[in-house]
């Protein structure tokens, strides 16, 4: 397989779902290797892992393309998760280099009624690689679990991610609270529905629609 093969079975596999060789999901894939196996290939050939994520997203957009048309369902986007999870336990190390010295706290956490967390998980190992201590309070977050970790960590900045419209508005409850508490803090927001008009609406500090944005915003308040 050369490389232009490795990535395009990589935007297939996430697609799809299929995780491993020995995953017997889709049943037309069975007996072929996943994005597991592909991505240690890929990094064998020096494929540079901001190519293999990028093929993840691509992945990632047929399912959801998909999805929104009817074409596929729940079952087949949590397989899509699954096989780009398996990239990124490959991925990580890059993103982690962990030999740079904290630059501060940032608290993310994805907002209340949302179980998304690829996404976030992603801006949080890239924040993590950039220099920051990332405090990841998971997903489905209440405004509370936000508020007291803001406690415990004076002087932290806070990231909130939501990819369903209708939780917007739970992001937007959240991002007035913590304002309403601490007024100092800085917050970031971002995901799919996100648009800096709607961050500025809401009372965030920031928007970013990539990790690399997360990153430079955070970095230009050392
Ligand atoms: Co859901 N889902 N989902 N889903 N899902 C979407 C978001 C959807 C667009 C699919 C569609 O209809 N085409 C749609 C939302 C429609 C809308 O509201 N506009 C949708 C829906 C409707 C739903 C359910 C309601 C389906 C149902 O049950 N009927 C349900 C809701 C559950 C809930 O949250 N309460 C649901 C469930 C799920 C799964 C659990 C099955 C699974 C999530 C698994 C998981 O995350 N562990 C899932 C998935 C996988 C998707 C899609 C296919 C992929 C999302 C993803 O991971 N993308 C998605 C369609 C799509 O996006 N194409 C879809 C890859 C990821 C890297 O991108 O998360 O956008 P993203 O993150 C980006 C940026 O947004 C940004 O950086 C990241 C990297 O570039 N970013 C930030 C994100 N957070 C940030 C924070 C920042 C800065 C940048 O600063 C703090």
């Amino acid at each position: 397989m050369n490389n232009q093969e490795l990535i395009e079975n990589i935007v297939t596999c996430v697609a799809r779902g299929k995780v491993s060789l020995e995953s017997p999901f889709p049943k037309d894939l069975i007996g072929q290797i996943g994005t597991n196996e592909l991505t240690k290939i890929a990094l064998e050939n020096n494929i540079s892992p901001d190519l293999i994520l990028k093929a993840c997203n691509d992945g990632m957009k047929i399912i959801g393309e998909r999805f929104g048309k009817g074409e596929a369902f729940v079952p087949e986007l949590l397989m899509s998760a699954k096989a780009m999870n398996a990239v990124m336990i490959h991925l990580k190390p890059f993103f982690k280099s962990g030999t740079v010295k904290s630059k501060g706290k940032f608290i993310i956490g994805t907002v209340l009624g949302d179980l998304h967390d690829i996404g976030k998980n992603l801006v949080s190992m890239v924040v993590e690689g950039n220099g920051w201590e990332v405090i990841d309070l998971g997903v489905d977050c209440k405004t509370e679990k936000f508020i007291s970790k803001i406690k415990e960590n004076p002087g932290c900045f806070v990231g909130l991610s939501a990819l369903l419209t209708t939780t917007m508005a739970n992001m937007n409850k959240t991002v007035q609270e913590i304002k309403k508490q601490f007024p100092e803090i800085k917050i970031l927001v971002g995901g799919a529905p996100l648009t800096m008009e709607a961050a500025i609406q809401m009372g965030a500090d920031g928007y970013s629609p990539n990790p690399q944005g997360a990153v430079e915003y955070l970095n230009s308040w050392v």
